[in-house]
């Protein structure tokens, strides 16, 4: 698998697009999401020769664009010389076949560029195991049409990944491997489940950077913990995820995490593979949205976002609107609300606006009270200097007097004891 990974052809790509509605605004949105089909395939490190783009109501069942267009597309990459033809739609594996018959050259679709590019980007061994086991569920199914793509040799876009051997050998084979991974990632869920038990006991609240690839998580991260996590200007530069200790204010430390992007028509299988990683939006006490403000697209983006969040969080988790990179939009385009705050994680600017919101934000779960406890509560004190933030402690005739923040479960314990809500 390894050797794959290094890139030897340049691939050069004719990109299409169907678009399933008359309405022209449907066809702005094909077009747009062709142009984020280019940049995949930049980032694949393939180069865009030329883009169809074909309207039509209901996708023909055996070559999905339908077999005159198939043959427009075979005429241009032959003009173009191209040796690759991406299809920004989901395609069976009969369209596949059918396809790469007709017009001569491999045929992918856009789920497989997103699984190839997270198979060159995946570091750690969880991200390793979450690509491969999408891959395989994602090739299963296709075992049987893939054979233009599968007798390439020397590995390009779309060949990376289970290597050769492995797709030579039966479903079985496949099956018994998907099944291995889903046991490791498994045991990766069961450590991450005891780290954050520990951290729940701590109360430590964690704080997760959600958004579309590219928005500037990795960036604003850096900047608010001073970590040093990549972070360039191209698609789905993190696909792990990293946390670093912030401290919000005086009262308050969070765990901030920053982890894989989203873009729209991300492959299910990914999503599911990434369970791991993906569960930390789950847990969270508070997500940070990260939006590039400056992108075009930035509406349809927080759209993508705001269904794998509702998909992925759990409903009662708060939500922040970050607006990033506004030191590149109009003061007056910025935008501005309730649960709003613009920034530049780049420049700096607004951190401490950034840091308020969060605090505010998580603030509505936290209590900052003044307990009496009786003498014979004595020991709990050490509770609280654990579990919670205690200010000061006062030792007085009435009983032990604590000045401390609590979250709402400790709050929630510690009720009866409440003498004063500061
Ligand atoms: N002008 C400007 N550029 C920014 C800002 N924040 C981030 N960027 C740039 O945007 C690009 C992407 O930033 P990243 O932090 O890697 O974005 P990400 O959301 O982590 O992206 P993925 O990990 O690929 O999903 C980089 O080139 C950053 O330098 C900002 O406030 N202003
Ligand atoms: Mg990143």
């Amino acid at each position: 698998m390894e050797a794959t990974f290094e890139k030897k052809i340049i691939e050069r790509a004719v990109l299409v697009g169907l678009n399933a509605s008359c309405f022209t605004d449907e066809e702005t949105a094909t077009e747009r999401s062709l142009d984020e089909l280019e940049d995949l395939l930049e980032t694949a490190g393939g180069f865009c020769t030329g883009k169809v783009l074909q309207n039509r109501h209901t996708p023909d069942s055996h070559s999905f664009i339908g077999e005159g267009k198939a043959l427009e597309v075979k005429m241009l990459v032959e003009a173009t010389g191209s040796n690759m033809v991406v299809f920004d739609n989901e395609l069976s594996p009969g369209n596949i076949r059918a396809l790469e018959e007709i017009i001569g050259v491999t045929v992918l679709d856009r789920s497989a560029l997103i699984l190839d590019i997270f198979a060159q980007r995946a570091r750690t061994k969880e991200g390793r195991l979450q690509v491969e086991l999408a891959q395989y569920k994602y090739l299963l199914p296709r075992l049987s049409g893939m054979g233009a793509s599968l007798s390439r040799q020397g590995g390009g876009i779309g060949t990376r990944g289970p290597g050769e051997t492995q797709l030579e050998s039966d479903r079985r084979h496949i099956r018994e491997r998907i099944n291995r991974l889903e046991e490791e990632l498994e045991q990766v869920r069961k450590v991450r489940a005891v780290q954050r038990e520990r951290r729940m006991k701590n109360s430590v609240p964690v704080v997760a950077i959600v958004g579309y690839t590219n928005a500037g998580k990795s960036t604003l991260l850096n900047q608010l913990t001073g970590a040093d996590i990549p972070a360039n200007n191209r698609l789905f530069d993190t696909l792990d995820t990293t946390s670093r200790q912030l401290k919000v204010s005086d009262d308050l430390d969070v765990i901030l995490s920053d982890t894989v992007g989203f873009i729209a028509k991300l492959p299910h299988h990914l999503v599911n593979a990434f369970h791991a990683t993906l569960e930390e939006l789950e847990y969270a006490d508070l997500l940070l949205h990260v939006i590039d403000a400056a992108d075009p697209n930035m509406e349809q983006h927080s759209a993508v976002v705001n269904r794998l969040i509702r998909q992925l969080a759990r409903p009662e988790t708060p939500v922040l609107k970050v607006y990033n990179k506004c030191d590149r939009v109009y003061y007056d385009d910025i935008p501005r609300g309730r649960d709003i705050v613009a920034i530049s994680a780049k420049k700096g600017i607004n951190m401490e606006g950034l840091l308020k919101a969060i605090e505010t934000a998580l603030a509505r779960k936290r209590h900052h009270v003044l307990l009496r406890l009786p003498y014979s509560m004595g020991g709990t004190v050490d509770t609280l200097h654990t579990g919670a933030k205690v200010k000061s402690v006062d030792y007085t005739a009435e009983g032990i007097e604590i000045d401390v923040v609590l979250d709402e479960i400790l709050y929630g314990r510690f009720r009866e004891y409440v003498v004063k809500e500061l």
